[in-house]
């Protein structure tokens, strides 16, 4: 008899779990990505990759230097991802360039020695701070480059094949 009542007592625990975890106050809690970028890949298929997907790669600190109009260059710390390292994580096997586009439109394309470059970095903060709105979430960094090459706002990737 109290083996019986034993029994009941854990499938009640159980049911009481199972319940709790399907429920939407607790699906609420599950991680949400506080940012997206699309990346549009070879064949037409688009993915998104997002914060979450940063922290499971992990990030790195690089210094980068930003060449400027006037001759002078600005060196910085950037907090980020490598965009080797991005592709590498969505599974980009070969391509022939990569366009990354800003949220207002503005573009770039990146050949394979630019992409693979250790100083091209998805970044999300500069020297130990997040990146504001206007430049951020996430702007590209492209170490030894002028600023046309630095996309702020990254909004989505193109991978060509
Ligand atoms: N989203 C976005 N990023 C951009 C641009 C832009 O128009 N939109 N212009 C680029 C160019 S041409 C330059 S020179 C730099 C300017 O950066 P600054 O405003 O910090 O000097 O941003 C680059 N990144
Ligand atoms: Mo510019």
């Amino acid at each position: 008899m109290k083996r019986g009542i034993q029994i009941i007592g854990i499938c009640l625990m159980l049911i009481f779990v199972m319940a709790a975890c399907s429920s939407p106050a607790v699906k609420q809690q599950e991680a949400q990505p506080t940012w997206k970028i699309a990346i549009q890949l070879t064949g037409d298929k688009t993915i998104e990759f997002t914060d979450l997907n940063v922290a499971a790669i992990g990030t790195a600190d690089i210094k980068a230097t930003l060449k400027k109009k006037d001759g002078t260059a600005k060196e910085q710390q950037w907090t980020g991802v490598a965009l080797s390292k991005v592709l590498e994580h969505v599974g980009v096997k070969s391509y022939s360039t990569v366009v990354v586009e800003a949220a207002d439109g503005y573009n770039k394309e990146y050949t394979p020695d630019l992409v693979d470059s250790p100083g091209t970095v998805l970044a999300v903060a500069a020297d130990g701070t997040p990146l504001d709105a206007e430049s951020g979430p996430v702007q590209l960094v492209v170490d030894g480059k002028g600023g046309n090459w630095w996309i702020k706002q990254v909004a989505k990737i193109t991978v060509n094949e």
